[in-house]
């Protein structure tokens, strides 16, 4: 901030220096020169005085250069992050660093190894040890074209975000045909008592991991802990208890806590098949053309990616008119969940959240968005039951909509590399709600998917090439 700055540093003085991040001097040392500024400025600010006063390369003296940069680094997280790209490196190849630069299918060639590794990566993540579940979680993201077998296993070591410590398991796996880590990890008794307990909606690792300290160990024991009783469906959500019919104070309607969490775990385990998403998204769509003309839609989530079963359901919804459509969308998530409960359509309101205008310093995700995650449930048709389904709904203005389609389209790896590729090769923010440009925080209105690849100069992947995860 320039306040502080000034606390150190007369402004005008200021003004005659390129004043950077510190990632500028590690970025400088390891490629060996000295990097443009511009995209460094410590200061918004001073964009234009830093990028103009960078000292040139003529000011590095070469005897002095810092660690030779071919040394070794083993942290898995950093290592592919430590050496800029050429700025020509901006073609798809799988061995490409940014995820946002690879394709990604459905399935990969190494399946097996790939759910193997997820196995380290979730055992990491209920741990807490969050640094080496992304590491495993990037290499889980590096599609190799071909089955990994002893004879091309070297070139393996030559792809991005694969260490030493990766490479070794990947090594084990070609010789054994499993990583013997994943045989104890799925024979331990806390594991299995962790993974059960983050299946139940609004349980994180940490809250696991408490409930775990405290002597819980099963469903049962969470139960007893919750005070909640195993009841039939049609008891949840639907009639006396109180405990599930529990109004949220913000928003009036049921919320959805831990407790209806519990109660409806086994529904929610259930995955969506593709025809019962978009009967979901017709159902929703037609109460919303009750209440607002002219809006739009997109299927986004793992449907999108061309998943046939998905654990939940994702809709972004904006307006078409480009002019009016901010006003028009704005409340309107409030509004369509609440006609959706009215009509019995949606159980349960887990997040409602409301509109604000477009928020320059991004303190929250969702400033240009509204989004409500919910439970829905389709009604009974023709002797056909149906279960409690996640449904989140995202509210965009047209300026934001197709930020906010692609931000909810996933995977989540693609998601993190899109956010760094467009922070780091590209000075610009990305997220769900916009692409703003560092320096002076210029929001840009892409009109289209293919325009938010082009104003982030990217190839166009599409939705079903980008399954980054397992
Ligand atoms: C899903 C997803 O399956 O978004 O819901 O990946
Ligand atoms: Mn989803
Ligand atoms: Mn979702």
């Amino acid at each position: 901030m320039r306040k502080r700055l000034e606390r150190h540093v007369d402004w005008n003085i200021a003004r005659r220096k390129a004043i950077v991040t510190p990632q500028w001097l590690r970025d400088s040392a390891d490629s060996g020169q000295l990097l443009p500024c511009g995209k460094y400025a410590a200061l918004g600010d001073l964009y234009q005085e830093t990028a103009q006063n960078c000292p040139d390369d003529n000011t590095l003296d070469s005897s002095k250069k810092g660690p030779d940069s071919s040394t070794e680094s083993h942290d898995e997280e950093t290592q592919s992050f430590t050496h800029p790209a050429p700025k020509s490196d901006t073609g798809i190849r799988h061995d490409h660093r940014y995820a946002c630069m690879r394709y990604a299918p459905l399935i990969c060639p190494n399946q097996g190894l790939v759910e193997q590794i997820a196995i380290l990566r979730r055992d990491r993540e209920l741990e807490g040890l969050d640094m080496q579940a992304l590491s495993y979680e990037r290499a889980i993201s590096v599609p190799f074209p071909f089955p990994i077998t002893s004879d091309n296993i070297h070139e393996v070591s030559e792809l991005p975000h694969i260490g030493k410590k990766i490479h070794s398991k990947i090594q084990e796996y070609i010789e054994h045909g499993e990583i013997s880590e994943c045989k104890s990890i799925l024979n331990d008794a806390r594991y299995q008592s962790l993974v059960d307990f983050t299946t139940v909606y609004g349980i994180g690792p940490s809250t696991a991991r408490n409930l775990y300290a405290s002597g819980l160990r099963t469903f049962e024991d969470l139960e007893k802990h919750y005070d909640v009783s195993p009841r039939t469906n049609d008891e949840i959500g639907q009639t006396s208890s109180p405990d599930y019919l529990k109004a949220s104070p913000t928003t009036g309607l049921p919320q959805l806590s831990i407790k209806v969490g519990l109660a409806l775990r086994e529904e929610f385990s259930l995955q969506i098949p593709r025809s019962e998403v978009e009967e979901i998204h017709d159902a929703v769509i037609n109460e919303l053309k009750r209440i607002r003309s002219g809006c739009v839609s997109t299927i986004a989530g793992g449907y999108r990616r061309g998943k046939d079963k998905s654990n939940d359901i994702d809709i972004v919804i904006s307006h078409k008119d480009l002019k009016s459509g901010g006003d028009q969308v704005k409340g309107l998530c409030a509004e369509l969940v609440k006609r959706l409960y009215d009509k019995g359509l949606v159980t349960h309101v887990m997040h409602l959240s409301s509109f604000r205008e477009h928020n320059a310093l991004r303190t929250s995700h969702w400033d240009s968005l509204e989004k409500a995650l919910t439970v829905f449930k389709l009604p009974h048709k023709k002797g056909q039951e149906h279960v409690h389904r996640r449904l989140d709904l995202i509210f965009a203005a047209p300026e934001v909509y197709w930020t906010a389609v692609v931000g909810w389209t996933g995977s989540r790896m693609f998601e993190r590399d899109l956010k760094l590729w467009a922070k780091q090769e590209e000075e610009k923010k990305f997220d769900s709600s916009g692409i703003t440009r560092r320096h002076d925080s210029k929001l840009y209105f892409p009109k289209s998917e293919q325009e938010v690849f082009e104003l982030l100069h990217l190839e166009w992947i599409d939705p079903t090439l980008r399954n980054a995860d397992l």
